[in-house]
């Protein structure tokens, strides 16, 4: 019923998942909405995604997650993918040096692709796998810091940190809409009444009175 649809999520964000293949994209996607890891996940082929409903600051936000594969041949049309996007998670593997590496990469393609107002965390995913550790936590904290990204070393293997990245991204693409939906409201009240015009509050469309839906 439409009603009640409409009554299910104050907002809907939707966030993609990107990084070198083999990182373990696919399985943080199943561990944060299913609860569920596999060991011998194949390659995805083409995108899939998965939604799941959470609080956030008091808010009930639904989180669409895209998922797509790391290997070039198999990824499905960059720009589709990126489009309404309003986070990222961008995922290296802590043992494997070159995945992390490419991360430069990963950033270029969301320049080049994702609206410049996208929400960015870097995740250095395995961190069950110590003993086999090729990038240092601070190296990577350091090159977060320097390119403005949130930053968490996560395994999806043992449930760390997947909840908090999620929960972290959502966080910052709320406050942002937030506040922007405040300096609209505030814009309005100063122009006072009569002197009304369209306020553009930009990609994520946030009327806190309204469903808001940031894919397309
Ligand atoms: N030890 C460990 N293994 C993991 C973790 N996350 C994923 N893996 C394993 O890493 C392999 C690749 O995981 P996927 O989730 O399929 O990787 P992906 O990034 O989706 O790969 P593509 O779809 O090819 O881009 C699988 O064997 C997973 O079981 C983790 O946190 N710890
Ligand atoms: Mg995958």
């Amino acid at each position: 019923m439409a009603h009640r649809v409409d009554h299910e999520y104050d907002y809907l964000f939707k966030i993609v998942l990107i990084g070198d293949s083999g990182v373990g994209k696919s399985n943080i996607l199943s561990r944060f909405t299913r609860n569920e890891f596999c060991l011998e996940s194949k390659s995805t082929i083409g995108v899939e995604f998965a939604t799941r409903t959470l609080q956030v600051d008091g808010k009930t936000v639904k989180a669409q997650i895209w998922d797509t594969a790391g290997q070039e041949r198999y990824r499905a049309i960059t720009s589709a993918y990126y489009r309404g996007a309003v986070g990222a998670l961008l995922v290296y593997d802590i043992t494997k040096r070159q995945t992390f590496d490419n991360i430069q990469r990963w950033l270029r393609e969301l320049r080049d692709h994702a609206d410049s107002n996208i929400v960015i965390m870097m995740a250095g995913n395995k961190s069950d796998l110590k003993h086999l550790r090729t990038v240092q936590e601070e190296d990577a904290r350091a090159f977060a810091e320097q390119e403005g990204l949130s930053f968490l070393e996560t395994s999806a293997l043992e449930a760390v940190n997947i909840e908090k990245a999620f929960q972290t991204i959502l966080t910052e693409i709320y406050q942002i809409i937030s506040k922007k939906a405040l300096a609209a409201q505030e814009a309005a009240v100063s122009m006072g009444p009569g002197q009304g015009r369209a306020i553009n509050v930009a990609d994520v469309s946030a009327n806190p009175t309204k469903k808001n839906c940031c894919s397309t």
